[in-house]
């Protein structure tokens, strides 16, 4: 039986959309669209196509042939993913160039030719001066990879880390693949959201709401369908057929978005490159924080039998969710309490700064407060999550402070307000504003630890408490905000 495909994803002009349209159409609704028009300056849509509009093979095994990539095998299925080789790119260039394909691989039939697919290449940071593209303003206000410009998401002293390790430094991707070159059906990491731009080729979407997400599950809603071409196992999975597609079939030159939590499958229709990003914000962070708090919960499962004989079972809970799901729940609480403190620090210069930019920054007070207000609230959802017994020392306030990596993560989220927010005239100078706050953080009680959601929910009160009483422009409530 085929597929129910049903609907059409919309696509519009990017440049006639405003950011503010973007939000509220896009990013609060959860929809995914297409945008056109954004790629005309992109340094990658000049240097890796060819005059007839081809990868540009020979110019990547010439200019990044040295880089080490990860190569998927698209006909050799490895747990839930494909099987997965590192080489270089030269490497890879001639394998593609060898040609493994079948000419009529055009049409899905279940059995996948082998086809090399090189995934998730950590492009800027392997060459950071060579600016391949400028991400588009929509997908500006990205706390994950802004955060991993400054720190790592999980740390464990006991395991092995290598210093340089990029495997999880960003998440800034570029993909390459022939005709027929696929990927399996499933949801994004952390269930961020994604962007996918098409510098050459063209690809097949099939994507599947979020409140069809049981139906792609087996039974013990443990594992879900790997690809819906196939013949996919009624007995396994009795509610597939259930299931209503909606197909997005991308150009060369469209960026399109995909919104957490939906699942889709992708197929290269041409030989493709494409560039994309996963990244989180306000928006989806509760989405973030949901499946955290569902994979603890089988994480917990998984080794309960041992609960007895084990000294720390709290701890071996999550450290399994870190090595499972990439972050766990005290990385989670460090990274929402360092972007807490960003954002006050960034309130409390607009609220109480010399000059007049409060008068011209309304937009970013909001913006600051929303971004708080959300913050609040998922610290409020997590202070009822059992796991978070207090852990000794987790994030201390004075030495987060005094962190130039801190710093460097102020300046950075004021650097990415202030674009999001122009053309709306206000001066902002980032640099300063760090400057300013850092001297004036008292009202975070220096030498104070944030060692539980609670502890975070306390902190931004006061904070905002404190601000209000001293600030001689105007006043902050995040009551209806989130
Ligand atoms: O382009 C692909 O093959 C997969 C991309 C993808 O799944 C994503 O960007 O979320």
């Amino acid at each position: 039986m085929g597929l129910r495909i049903v609907g059409q994803i919309e696509r519009l002009n990017g440049r006639e959309l405003t950011y503010q349209q973007f939000v509220e159409r896009y990013l609060r609704k959860n929809q995914p669209v297409v945008l056109t028009g954004l790629m005309d300056e992109w340094r990658a849509c000049k240097d890796w196509v060819t005059r007839d509009g081809r990868p540009n093979l020979p110019f990547f095994a010439t200019h990044f042939g040295k880089s080490r990539v990860q190569v998927a095998d698209c006909g050799t299925r490895e747990f839930t993913d494909q099987k997965r080789e590192e080489m270089s790119v030269s490497e890879f260039a001639e394998r593609w160039l060898m040609g493994c394909e079948p000419e009529d691989s055009d049409v899905p039939t279940g059995d996948r030719p082998r086809v090399p697919y090189l995934k998730d290449w950590h492009f800027v940071k392997d060459y950071p001066d060579y600016v391949a593209y400028t991400t588009p303003v929509f997908f500006h206000d990205d706390w994950l990879n802004l955060y991993l410009d400054c720190y790592r998401m999980h740390t464990d002293p006991e395991m092995y880390q290598e210093s340089d390790d990029i495997s999880c430094s960003d998440y800034r991707f570029v993909y390459m693949g022939t005709k027929g070159s696929w990927t399996p059906l499933h949801a994004d990491v952390f269930r961020s959201y994604s962007w996918s731009a098409n510098v050459c080729g063209k690809k097949q979407w099939l994507f599947l709401s979020p409140s069809q997400r049981h139906l792609v599950f087996d039974r013990n809603m443990k594992n879900s369908v790997y690809d819906i071409f196939s013949d996919v196992s009624e007995m396994t999975f009795p509610g597939f057929k259930e299931t209503i597609w909606t197909e997005c079939i991308q150009e060369e030159n469209e960026i399109i978005f995909v919104p957490s939590g939906w699942y889709h499958q992708v197929q290269n229709l041409e030989d493709t490159i494409s560039i994309n990003h996963n990244w989180f914000n306000a928006h989806n962070l509760s989405w973030i924080w949901d499946l955290l708090s569902r994979d603890y919960d089988d994480a917990k499962e998984y080794i309960e039998d041992i609960r007895d004989i084990c000294d720390d079972f709290e701890g071996l809970c999550q450290r399994n969710l870190a090595a499972n799901t990439g972050m766990n729940f005290f990385d989670f609480l460090i990274f929402v309490t360092r972007f807490a403190f960003a954002y006050l620090g960034q309130l409390c210069y607009l609220l109480r700064g010399d000059d007049d930019t409060i008068q011209h920054s309304s937009l970013a007070v909001q913006q600051l407060a929303l971004n708080l207000a959300f913050i609040r609230k998922i610290a409020m959802k997590m202070k009822d999550a059992e796991g978070f017994e207090k852990h000794p020392d987790i994030l201390d306030t004075a030495e987060t402070l005094n962190d130039p990596r801190f710093s460097e993560l102020c300046i950075k989220v004021g650097n990415t307000y202030r674009m999001i927010l122009e053309p709306q005239p206000w001066s902002y100078n980032t640099a300063k504003a760090y400057v300013d706050v850092s001297g004036d953080f008292d009202f975070l009680k220096k030498g104070s630890l944030v060692c539980t959601p609670g502890d975070l929910v306390s902190c931004i009160d006061n904070a905002l408490e404190n601000l209000n009483r001293k600030g001689s422009k105007g006043s902050i409530h995040l009551g209806e905000l989130a």
